[in-house]
């Protein structure tokens, strides 16, 4: 059905006034932390929130690593993804943390419980400097796994008891725990992704690639592309990431191809409220992404697609 002009007229009219930034989904840049000597400890801190502190979870990212790091020269590693214990003295192993570690060249992942027990897990495949994978742990309170690339690695069982969680922040590549143990990554870290849920092996398998589809991001609490040197977070969690020391953005390392979904003018793969502003703003145009039916100019017909696709 082709919606009446002179309605659409009106809409024109209303969304043109609106400022509208468009956002983009191109997976073109990665975070780089060049953790190569003490001297050099760049990593992201995320403010604590109790949204980061999930009774079940899903964590994951795109990894090279590009060097051993600082202080994660044990088999738990450096840190990509971590709610760790900051500062303390004696020995206590993060809430959560997704890692790799530069002497097994494992992905590890940690987990601990209110009474104070670590249980982890280790990837079998090893991964060396200057290969890029993707990671991935879940937990679903009582059995913590471990994926690579999308496949099932490890799967071991918590002790039993929540998660201990504290006021401590989200950290990415770091731990930040005394007595040497930074654990401060060395290389590029992309696509991070933190679940409130657990995903399944179907769930991961089909999304480390790609962005995200619009219809697929229910739970995910936060959400970081990196792209245009942004610590954005993504989601709608609002977790925005604060760079401390020193750090980079260069080229993406994920693999993804971006999904053209008609309707959606923006790139964020879901069609609503800002593609149809969009669309609107470009009524008329000959040359626009909005041209959904590209027949060469903006108008009813990509209306009508825009309006038919529409998923919020
Ligand atoms: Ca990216
Ligand atoms: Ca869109
Ligand atoms: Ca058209």
């Amino acid at each position: 059905m082709t919606p009446a002009l002179p309605r659409t007229r009106s809409l024109v009219g209303l969304f043109t006034c609106l400022a509208v930034t468009p956002v983009t989904l191109a997976d073109t840049q990665a975070l780089q932390l060049p953790n190569e000597t003490i001297k050099n400890l760049g990593y992201v801190r995320i403010a604590d929130a109790p949204s980061l502190e999930p009774p079940t979870f899903t964590i994951e990212a795109w990894i090279r690593p590009m060097g051993p790091g600082v202080g994660g020269g044990d088999v738990w590693g450096c840190a990509i993804v971590n709610k760790p214990t900051e500062g303390g003295s004696t020995f206590v192993l993060p809430s959560y943390m997704l890692g790799w570690s530069p002497t097994t060249k494992r992905i590890t992942a940690i987990g601990r419980t209110e009474d104070g027990v670590n249980f982890n897990g280790f990837s079998t495949t090893l991964v060396q400097v200057g290969e890029s994978v993707h990671a991935a742990m879940t937990f679903d309170g009582t059995w913590m796994r471990v994926y690579v690339n999308g496949v099932l690695e490890s799967t071991v069982p918590s002790p039993g008891g929540a998660i201990a969680y504290g006021a401590e922040d989200v950290l990415l590549g770091a731990s930040n725990f005394s007595g040497g143990k930074l654990r401060r990554f060395d290389g590029v870290i992309d696509e991070v992704r933190i679940w409130s849920t657990v995903r399944s092996a179907a769930q991961i398998e089909a999304a480390f690639q790609c962005p995200l589809p619009c219809t697929d991001r229910a739970s995910l609490e936060a959400w970081y592309r990196f792209e245009g040197g942004s610590l954005e977070d993504f989601s709608d969690g609002g977790h925005p990431g604060t760079m401390v020391g020193s750090g980079s953005f260069i080229d993406g390392v994920t693999q993804c191809q971006d999904p053209i979904v008609s309707g959606d003018v923006d790139g964020d793969l879901c069609v609503g409220a800002i593609d149809l502003a969009l669309l609107l703003g470009a009524w008329g145009s000959t040359q626009s992404p909005a041209d959904f039916d590209f027949d060469g100019e903006v108008g009813a017909s990509d209306l009508a697609i825009l309006l038919g696709a529409w998923n919020g």
